[in-house]
């Protein structure tokens, strides 16, 4: 997947571009990420990318052309692809809006600063507004980066053999059941007796039931919507029962 990042700050991106599993992904060519800089395509004198707001108002809003010129630079003639708008008016990132933008050839990243971006170049060049959250951040660059890691983990050969995209939190639906390494007994705290039992089965309930209780206790509103079965539900009713 080619994902190109429009931005007045490219230099925030190297090292979380480079480091870890992005790193590798870009080095086995799963995954090619390029920042554009989008202050050159200013054609002001002074390359300005932002301007006082019509109608008044505190703060600068991101002018259309250096924007609009960033983008053909990367899109060009028969573009396949979607062109995200990072900012918080949008729908916010779930890990399956986060699957299927896995499956583009190609992604833009547009990202927002001071009061945000002239309407028109939105209109014209974006076809998506992607939220990372209810909250305001400084920039859309950190926006990006989450994106650009989320969305990563569902490319094929990405994460390790080992490892599984769907075996998180959210995937089933639910919150992640707590897990333990060695030492098997720290600061007095003992590691659960079954996970040291050996017994397959009986972990995998354990963890299941788990996985429930937290998703109950800190965000109920998942259990609505995850796939459960009759005996997840006998369970929960019974915790509730008891708490
Ligand atoms: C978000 C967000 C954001 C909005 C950028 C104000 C600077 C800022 N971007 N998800 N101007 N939440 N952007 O807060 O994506």
């Amino acid at each position: 997947m080619k994902i190109d990042i429009l931005t007045i700050f490219p230099e925030m991106f190297e090292s979380v571009l480079h480091a870890s599993i992005l790193g590798r992904a870009q080095e086995n060519g799963l995954l090619e990420v390029r920042c554009t800089d989008i202050r050159p395509f200013s054609a002001m004198k002074h390359k300005n990318t932002d301007d006082y707001p019509f109608g008044g108002g505190a703060g600068m809003v991101m002018m259309a052309q250096p924007i609009h010129d960033a983008m053909q630079s990367v899109t060009g003639e028969g573009f396949q692809g979607k062109r995200i708008y990072l900012g918080p008016r949008g729908r916010t990132l779930t890990t399956e809006k986060a699957r299927a933008l896995s499956r583009e050839d190609h992604l833009v990243l547009l990202c927002g600063h001071y009061e945000g971006v002239d309407q028109r170049v939105l209109d014209m060049c974006i076809d998506e507004e992607i939220s990372i959250g209810d909250y305001i951040l400084t920039g859309g660059e950190l926006a990006a980066m989450v994106l650009v890691d989320c969305v990563s983990r569902f490319i094929p050969g990405v994460l390790g053999s080992a490892e599984s995209p769907e075996d998180e939190s959210f995937s089933e639906g639910l919150l992640e059941y707590p897990q333990y390494t060695r030492p098997a007994v720290w600061e007095g705290m003992s590691v659960p007796d079954v996970l040291l039992s050996g017994h397959h089965a009986n972990i995998q309930k354990w963890r299941r039931e788990q996985s429930l209780l937290v998703t109950q206790r800190m965000r109920p509103e998942l259990l609505e919507t995850a796939p459960l079965s009759e005996k997840d539900r006998m369970f929960l009713r019974e915790a509730e029962a008891c708490s």
